[in-house]
């Protein structure tokens, strides 16, 4: 488009049609907004569009991972497991766009590059990789917050004369693997899905591991129509519920004290939590674990050794186990199979760390040990997580500040997540500093933000104003008790995508609150019940 072409020109504009820039319009469009989602993609869904990877699945449970707002909704869907595959998830997100009429407001295939407020207009401007331009008062980034996909840069990775493919990236048409020599990078919550889903498939399989992860059972039944009916039953204590626990989810570390128990009661309790099948072991069974070493050892060791229980070669069982930080300081993955895929004849496990990648080849990976010879490369190596996609785009402030400066020079620093000073009327989902960052069932943290900002929108404007932006103080006050409780815990002693440490250069600091979604939700609640103290308007 040429710069004489008038820009489009809508109330707000929202970037991202994942779960919760759907959401997010929706709830615009019912404030009498004109609104218009920017996604790159060519279809709705965010991370259950781009992550088609084998074996992608959700690991909460189906009936905490969906919307609430509509009983009609949650009336007509039927799930057909407790941890719905990517397909399933992607088929729902498709569902709600199609039965709310949302895609008549969704273009796709658009990548925003840059946003800039207008201060004398009090607009946003916001331009495309196609060169397009919109203009709008409000601006919401429902970029995602694992949606900037990370490769890390090998010598030699050019030479490389096989196929190779982030999982964030994975094409639409279904990959062959019989016969096929591959090598999977990374064993987070992505790659341990990859790996114990196509090793059945593959000739030969490579893991090449750096850091080994506590994975802990899935229990994965399927839903009939008697099950979904008992949940249903269940929805309206559910949708409260999820609001008012620390994870988002329909249960909340108990009031079990790990000191007042005996170490046969301990057992008995990790036992129960661990027969759960779910991500109620981590975060339901002893909250002590993230603050008390003790409590933390004690959980680990028990992981531990389920893992050696699992794993015949007692060289890899051990190489499988992690020793260096503690469990659930990194994300927990939920795992079918994953461990009994290392007794397979045909899979080796390298361990990057005692035996590191020197470079890439023509046929493979070369290691200190020799050379992998590989036809395909699956780098399940995870994302730039809560800042990737926000400082992807030239996003610019008042007075032209540019947001990835500012936070490079001077730290992550938001409102509650929800807002950065500096920036009037752009709002974030997901975002840095706040709850849905990391630490939350990403369906029930979404939702609360995108009805928080909708909620603020509608009162700015009913109040004729033209934007809103926190103060700097307040946002500073924010940082501080975000750091006060992420520093009381355990998980900054870990390297992780938590902490930036994924990514070279980022700023190593928790990214997300750990205050608790319901404590994060009253706070909100609050503000807007006292309408708004800690930002101007103008
Ligand atoms: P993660 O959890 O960030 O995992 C990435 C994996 O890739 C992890 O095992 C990394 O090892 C590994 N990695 C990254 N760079 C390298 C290099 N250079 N060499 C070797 N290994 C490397 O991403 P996921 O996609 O699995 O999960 C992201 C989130 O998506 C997950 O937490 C869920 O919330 C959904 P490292 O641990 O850094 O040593």
């Amino acid at each position: 488009m040429s710069s004489a072409q008038p820009a489009s020109s809508f109330d707000a504009i929202v970037i991202g049609a994942g779960l919760s820039g759907i959401y997010q319009l929706h709830k615009l469009r019912q404030l009498g907004l004109s609104v218009r989602v920017l996604e790159a993609g060519a279809g709705v869904a965010g991370t259950w569009y781009w992550n088609r990877y084998p074996g992608a699945r959700c690991d909460s449970t189906a009936e905490c991972y969906q919307y609430w707002f509509s009983d009609e909704l949650l009336n007509e869907w039927n799930w057909s497991e407790r941890f719905p595959a990517q397909p399933e998830t992607e088929r729902y997100l498709n569902y709600v766009a199609d039965k709310f009429d949302l895609k008549r407001d969704i273009q796709f295939h658009t990548r925003v590059n840059a946003a800039s407020f207008d201060e004398a207009a009090g607009r946003w401007h916001i331009t495309t990789t196609g060169g397009e331009q919109f203009s709008a008062q409000f601006l919401v980034m429902a970029t995602g917050g694992l949606s900037s996909p990370q490769v890390p840069a090998f010598k030699g990775y050019e030479n490389f004369k096989g196929t190779s493919v982030h999982t964030a990236r994975w094409p639409h048409e279904a990959v062959d693997f019989a016969g096929k020599r591959v090598g999977v990078m990374g064993t987070g919550a992505t790659g341990i899905q990859v790996i114990q889903t196509i090793a059945p498939q593959v000739g030969h399989l490579t893991v090449f591991q750096r850091t080994a992860t506590y994975a802990i059972p899935m229990k994965n039944p399927k839903y009939d129509a008697a099950r979904m009916a008992e949940l249903r039953q269940s929805y309206p204590e559910m949708k409260s519920l999820v609001h008012n626990t620390f994870t988002g989810n329909d249960y909340d570390f108990g009031t079990v004290l790990f000191q007042d128990l005996t170490p046969a009661q301990r057992e008995a309790r990790l036992w129960e939590f661990w027969h759960d099948g779910s991500l109620k072991f981590w975060v339901g069974a002893f909250g002590e674990l993230f603050a008390d070493q003790a409590v933390n050892d004690y959980v680990s060791d028990f992981v531990r050794a389920r893992i050696r229980e699992r794993v015949k070669d007692p060289v890899v069982a051990e190489k499988l186990c992690p020793k260096d930080y503690g469990f659930g300081t990194r994300r927990v993955p939920l795992e079918t199979n994953y461990f009994e895929v290392y007794n397979q004849p045909n899979v080796q496990l390298v361990d990057t760390t005692a035996d590191p990648i020197e470079c890439f080849t023509e046929n493979g990976i070369k290691t200190a040990s020799g050379e992998h010879q590989l036809d395909m490369m699956i780098f399940a190596t995870g994302f730039d997580a809560a800042t990737g996609a926000l400082t992807a785009i030239d996003v610019r402030g008042r007075d032209g500040l540019l947001l990835r400066d500012s936070w490079r020079q001077d730290g992550v620093r938001t409102w509650m997540g929800l807002q950065v000073h500096g920036f009037p009327n752009m709002f974030m989902i997901m975002a840095p500093l706040s709850p849905a960052a990391a630490f939350c069932n990403v369906p029930t943290c979404s939702q609360q933000q995108a009805d928080w900002i909708s909620n603020c929108i509608d009162y700015t404007r009913k109040h004729g104003k033209q934007s809103i932006e926190p103060t700097a103080d307040a946002e500073a006050r924010w940082g501080e008790h975000h750091d006060e409780l992420a520093n009381a815990t355990l998980v900054p002693k870990t390297k992780s995508w938590y902490m930036g440490t994924n990514i070279e250069g980022k700023q190593q600091r928790l990214l997300a609150y750990v205050g608790g979604a319901s404590t994060y939700r009253l706070a909100c609640d609050k503000i807007a019940e006292e309408g708004y103290p800690e930002s101007v308007f103008s």
